[in-house]
């Protein structure tokens, strides 16, 4: 397509490249950042997922050897050959990732004849013959390369010889290995090497296709059939280094409120006041923790957003208050179909100022959800997004603490939108094809807009479609899981592949969300979730109650057990969200990433990190008391027992319902809070130091957890040393009040 390597010109770090047929270029962003761009749809980067500038100047040396363009930085060469194939080495030339030029080999071939008879019985068909997307890069893989990231995608840790499409997308039957989509797209992965490690970032927000070595042992494939051939190479000694350059390029999650890192209790049918307040109460009197109660979309009138329902919720601005009296933070939900309804001022303000999108001929476009018939506002354009922030007002004046924006992908429930419906794309006319996987990004960082205006905390917007870069916005969750084991299972999966994609703060919904959960379940379910981002329980209309008393006093002893844990770990999380903020690496973890030599960990599905210093191996099976641990190099304690293990072997380990294995790391200091019943004033009370080993560092990061304060500096920083046994603390930052007291536990 491209043809022969004709000639280049260098300008700044740039090189633009001319073939027989095209034109592309080759950019250091910095020295071990390379974006690959040829023009496809429009010569414009078009990247909704970068903001700003990311350029750092760097030298760059171009020379032609025989066949090849070479660019090399301090950190990446770069080898270019005609038909644009573009190979990347590391400093010492070994090679790291180059273009594969074999000849693809097709999985399968289906005749047309055959394929019509074996779909009468339901069969379908994944990819009959290797797709060749207009937009593609074809890369070769090594026998021991394992891929991770790609978002929430269902499946096993390690992507390789798995296939994924980006399209959000919201799918009601249960979430399948099998499944392609969900409802985020973040067209970033890691690639882990025997001896190296890339990343790459296909920042094409169109439908795109990873296959990432489905169709072959040899070779990897993204592409897609529109936007631009534009993808990031990331250059790195360890996985961490490439999710902080990912997160530099991309942008970080923003440190949330404390209290956000507390238990969240919500369900789909919580239909009146009395009903929250009854939950409300219930909670306290059963001493769990809880923080935040979410009000699903049964809070408004005929699903009407920024309305109340004023038959079921007869004063809201008092329900919110006096549950800010016991503690908790009221969060609502938003979707984004706006009801057609006459007399509605959302609805009639948004038509006066032509901000719904319209269909081909113009007309304003209507579909179907939860209020009936539809419009959707056109989020890509920014007096929208300021329209819909102000919107946050309503709910920020009754008390409201934070957004939950669901259906965002879009869904619809009379058909997809089609494709040409007219979607704006800042300075631009687009198409609801080009701008689908964009929807929930802008209508996530719209609200986080009005959030940080007006309510000027930390904003809180959960979001359940994305793309990359929506990290700045926004955390989300894994959308509509079951009750099933299995689902309880990839849960850690996605959380896992969710971190390493820069997309740090999830959850899932604890318990599962359709179909009914059991005991067992749900306190597995728990011992995971109190150890995720997001905590929250939540569960669909119509399907058995499950929060934490439901289920009898022994269930309910060992939730409330492991809310404590929470409670108490809360100031270690929040470190892990302080260092998200800086670095772009995630609070929850798989052990590759702190381990990437050990091959034992490269294919772990079931074990986790929380942080640096806590390693996790929950029970994901039912009826199942004990379970093998892995434990890495080191040292290990048992956080319970306190019993020590040399680390770099197998341990079985007894695990009665009421235990989850969590192994704390040698030579840690692990700052935790005691148990309260929800984050308040007295968070800086008390600080309780459990010491693992004789020797260790730590840094703790403590601030008011609720506003920008300490972006002036308003914070304090303890380095805490522990040698042979002996505990010192300095204060390397110190602009808050310090905590009452320190308590230290040997
Ligand atoms: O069509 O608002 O994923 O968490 O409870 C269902 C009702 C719409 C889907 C969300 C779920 C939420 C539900 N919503």
């Amino acid at each position: 397509m491209f043809g022969k390597l004709l000639e280049y010109r260098v300008n700044g770090q740039k090189v633009e490249i001319t073939f027989e047929n095209k034109t592309a270029c080759i950019e250091a962003i910095t020295s071990k950042i390379i974006n690959v761009f040829a023009a496809f749809q429009s010569d414009r980067h078009d990247s909704r997922a970068i903001e700003g500038d990311k350029r750092i100047p760097c030298s760059i040396q171009v020379e032609r050897e025989e066949e090849a363009l070479v660019i090399k930085t301090e950190d990446v060469i770069v080898r270019v050959y005609d038909e644009f194939k573009v190979d990347f080495y590391d400093i010492n030339d070994k090679p790291i990732s180059l273009e594969y030029r074999g000849k693809r080999t097709p999985l399968y071939h289906v005749p047309e004849s055959i394929k019509k008879f074996l779909q009468q019985e339901g069969h379908t068909f994944d990819i009959n013959e290797a797709e060749n997307f207009k937009i593609q890069s074809v890369r070769t893989l090594d026998k021991k390369d394992t891929i991770y990231g790609l978002g929430d995608k269902t499946g096993v840790l390690n992507k390789r010889y798995y296939e994924y499409e980006m399209w959000n997308t919201d799918n009601p039957d249960p979430h399948e290995d099998s499944f392609k989509a969900l409802y985020k797209s973040i067209p970033f992965f890691i690639t882990l090497k025997e001896d190296g490690v890339y990343g790459i970032f296909f920042d094409n927000h169109n439908k795109t296709y990873f296959n990432m070595g489905k169709e072959s042992e040899d070779y990897y494939v993204f592409g897609s059939e529109d936007g631009n051939l534009d993808y990031y190479f990331f250059a790195g000694e360890h996985m961490t280094d490439i999710i902080e350059e990912y997160t530099y390029l991309t942008g970080r999650m923003p440190l949330p409120q404390l209290w956000t890192l507390g238990y969240h209790q919500s369900r789909w049918g919580y239909e009146t006041e009395e009903e929250v307040r009854r939950i409300a109460t219930t909670m306290r009197e059963n001493r769990i923790p809880c923080d935040s109660i979410h009000l699903d979309i049964d809070y408004m009138d005929h699903y009407k957003v920024f309305t109340w329902n004023k038959e079921t919720y007869e004063n809201p601005e008092q329900l919110i208050s006096d549950l800010k009296e016991m503690g908790y933070k009221v969060v609502t939900i938003i979707d984004p179909g706006v009801k057609v309804e006459e007399g509605y001022s959302v609805y009639e303000e948004g038509i006066k100022k032509d901000y719904f999108v319209r269909d081909k001929d113009g007309e304003v476009y209507v579909n179907q959800v939860w209020p009936g018939d539809s419009v959707f506002p056109d989020f890509g354009k920014k007096e929208v997004r300021e329209w819909w922030a102000e919107q946050q007002k309503f709910l920020i004046n009754k008390g409201v603490r934070g957004v939950w924006n669901d259906m965002n992908e879009p869904a619809s429930f009379k058909g997809p939108l089609p494709d040409d419906v007219q979607f704006t794309d800042e300075d631009h006319m687009s198409t609801h094809k080009e701008m689908h996987n964009l929807y929930g990004h802008n209508m996530a960082k719209a609200t986080f807009e009005g959030l940080k205006k007006y309510d000027q905390r930390r904003p809180f917007v959960i979001t359940r479609a994305c793309y990359s870069g929506s990290q700045k916005y926004a955390l989300g969750w894994t959308g509509d899981n079951q009750s099933l084991w299995g689902h309880l299972r990839l849960s850690v999966v996605q959380l896992c592949n969710s971190g390493l994609s820069g997309f740090p703060f999830m959850g899932t919904d604890i318990g599962g969300f359709g179909s009914d959960t059991t005991k067992e379940l749900i306190t597995r379910w728990v011992q995971v979730g109190c150890l995720s981002p997001f905590f929250r329980n939540h569960c669909a209309k119509g399907r058995a109650d499950q929060e934490p008393w439901v289920f009898g006093q022994e269930t309910m002893d060992i939730y409330r057990k492991f809310v404590n844990l929470r409670y108490q770990l809360l100031p270690y999380l929040y470190d892990t969200f302080r260092i998200t903020e800086q670095t772009g690496i995630p609070m929850f973890r798989p052990l590759v990433l702190q381990y990437e030599k050990d091959e034992k960990v490269k294919n772990m599905n079931d074990q986790f990190m929380v942080g640096e210093h806590l390693l996790v191996a929950p029970v994901l099976e039912q009826g199942v008391t004990a379970r093998l641990v892995y434990l890495p190099e080191g040292g290990w304690y048992d956080y319970e027992t306190k019993e020590y293990h040399e680390g770099n072997r197998y341990i079985m380990k007894e695990a009665p319902l009421d235990c989850c294995p969590m192994f704390v790391k040698a030579g840690t200091i692990l700052p935790t809070f005691p148990v309260r019943d929800f984050i308040s004033e007295d968070k800086d009370e008390m600080l309780i130091l459990k010491t693992f080993g004789e020797n260790g560092r730590y840094v703790h990061y403590q601030d008011n957890g609720e506003d920008f304060a300490y972006k002036d500096g308003e914070y304090n920083e303890y380095e805490f040393i522990l040698e042979e046994g002996v505990l010192t603390t300095n204060m390397l930052h110190r602009n808050y009040k310090q905590y009452q007291k320190i308590e230290v536990v040997l």
